[in-house]
C-alpha cells in the first residue's frame, strides 16, 4: 500500500536533476536519502529540507563506482529511514566529447563505470528494502542520448542505451510486483552536466547560447507527476526535451540571437 510520506533515495543529489528532485520532493512531504561524492553537499541540503519541511533525512558519501560505497549507504539509509519505497538512479555523467578514435580510456571508463555499472549496483543494492517495504517506484535517468547518437558522443551514448535496456529489464522481472519503474530521459538540461564533461565554463556556457534549455527544476517535476499518479499507472519513459531543441544532438536548435 501507499505509504503517506515515501522514503526516497536518491543518488547524485549533491546538483542539477538530484538535488532539484530532492527540494521537490521533500516539500511534497517524502523522507530523503541524498547521496554522492560531496558529502558536504548533500548533508547541507538534508539539514535544510529536514528543517524546513519537518521530513526525515538521511545523506552520506557515495561513489556509485565503488560496490562496497553503494552496499554501505544504501543499508545505512534504510537503517537510518526505516526503509526504502522510491529510487532515483539519477547518479551520471558524461567526460568529453571526443571521437572512437581518440577518446581517452579515463573518459570511457568513468562514463562507462558510473552511468551503467553505477545503476546496476544502485538497482541491486536498493531491490531489498524496496521489496520489503511493499511499495515502490524506480526511477533511471536516461537521455536522449540513449534514443539517438552523436559524434563525439560514443562512449556517453552507449552508456546510456544500456541505462534503457537496464531499466526495461526491471521492469519486465518486476511484473507482478507493486513496484513501479520510469525511465526519464532528458534533452539539454542546464546543470553542472556540461561543467563537468566539457571542463570549461565558457564552452558550458556555450552549448546554451540563445537557447531557452530545461532547467533541473522541469525534470524534478516529471518525477513528482509520475510518482504522484495512481498505483496502476506506470510511466515506462518520457523523453523530455526544450522546445527549442527538435532534435536529439544539436543539429536543429532554435539559437535566438
Ligand atoms: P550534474 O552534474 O548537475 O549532477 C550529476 C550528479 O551525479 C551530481 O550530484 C554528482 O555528484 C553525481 N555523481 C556523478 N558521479 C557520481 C558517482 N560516481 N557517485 C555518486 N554520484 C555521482 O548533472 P545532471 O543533474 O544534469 O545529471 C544527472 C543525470 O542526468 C546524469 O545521469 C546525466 O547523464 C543525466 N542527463 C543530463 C542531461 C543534461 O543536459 N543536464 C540530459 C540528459 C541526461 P558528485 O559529483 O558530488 O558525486
Ligand atoms: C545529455 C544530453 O545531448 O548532451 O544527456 O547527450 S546530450
Amino acid at each position: 500500500m501507499r505509504p503517506e510520506n515515501p522514503i526516497v533515495l536518491i543518488t547524485g543529489a549533491s546538483s542539477g536533476f538530484g538535488e532539484a528532485t530532492a527540494r521537490m520532493l521533500a516539500a511534497q512531504g517524502c523522507h530523503l536519502a541524498l547521496g554522492a561524492r560531496r558529502v558536504e553537499k548533500v548533508r547541507a541540503l538534508a539539514a535544510e529540507l529536514a528543517s524546513k519541511h519537518g521530513v526525515r533525512t538521511f545523506a552520506g558519501a557515495l561513489d556509485t563506482r565503488a560496490t562496497a560505497s553503494v552496499e554501505r549507504f544504501v543499508a545505512e539509509a534504510a537503517a537510518a529511514l526505516g526503509g526504502l519505497h522510491v529510487v532515483v538512479a539519477n547518479a551520471g555523467l558524461a567526460r568529453g566529447t571526443d571521437r572512437m578514435d581518440s577518446v581517452l580510456e579515463e573518459d570511457w571508463q568513468a562514463m562507462l563505470h558510473t552511468n551503467v555499472e553505477g545503476v546496476i549496483r544502485t538497482i541491486k543494492a536498493t531491490l531489498p528494502h524496496v521489496r520489503r517495504s511493499g511499495w515502490g517506484h524506480y526511477f533511471t535517468i536516461g537521455s536522449t542520448a540513449g534514443h539517438w547518437v552523436y559524434e563525439g558522443g560514443g562512449a556517453y551514448c552507449a552508456s546510456k542505451h544500456a541505462l534503457k535496456a537496464l531499466t526495461r529489464t526491471l521492469r519486465l522481472e518486476l511484473c507482478g510486483e507493486p513496484i513501479r519503474i520510469t525511465e526519464v530521459d532528458p534533452g539539454m538540461a542546464v546543470t553542472e552536466f556540461s561543467l563537468v564533461r566539457l571542463q570549461d565554463a565558457a564552452k558550458a556556457d556555450s552549448v546554451y547560447t540563445g537557447v531557452e534549455p530545461l532547467v533541473a527544476e522541469d525534470i524534478a517535476e516529471c518525477i513528482r507527476w509520475a510518482l504522484a499518479l495512481p498505483d496502476h499507472v506506470n510511466i515506462d519513459q518520457m523523453i523530455v526535451k526544450c522546445r527549442d531543441q527538435a532534435s536529439h544532438n544539436g543539429t536543429r536548435i532554435h539559437r535566438r540571437a
